[in-house]
């Protein structure tokens, strides 16, 4: 009677690993976060408009002579500091965002959750 209790045990014991196993291995499940860079050269965003998933990391750089920033457009809700030559400002993307350089506001670009 004891040894049947140790086997069921040890059977729901394999069971779980098995399922640990297996919804560790599902690649579909396990989507590690990416970083993306957006260059901010010549008055513009490169790539302008940007894809990604929700948790990716973009880092926008200033490779331009002129003083940027980057700022959502509709609400303000996320910006950076005037960033200089040189500068960077990385943020994690949770939505879908327009964004422009508030100090030359034809600067406009894009970010697109899937
Ligand atoms: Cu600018």
């Amino acid at each position: 009677m004891k040894n049947r209790f140790a086997q069921t045990v040890n059977v729901f014991a394999v069971s779980v690993f098995v399922f640990v196993l297996i919804s560790c291995s599902d690649p579909e499940k396990k989507t590690i976060p990416k970083s993306y860079t957006v260059e901010i050269k010549a008055m513009q965003f490169l790539p302008a408009e940007l894809t990604l998933q929700k948790g990716d990391t973009v880092r926008f750089v200033n490779q331009d002579m002129l003083v940027h920033n980057v700022t959502e457009e509709k609400t303000k809700a996320w910006g950076s500091q005037p960033l200089a030559t040189g500068d960077s400002y990385k943020m994690v993307v949770t939505e879908s965002s327009d964004y422009y350089c508030s100090l030359h506001p034809v600067m406009k670009g894009k970010l697109v959750v899937e």
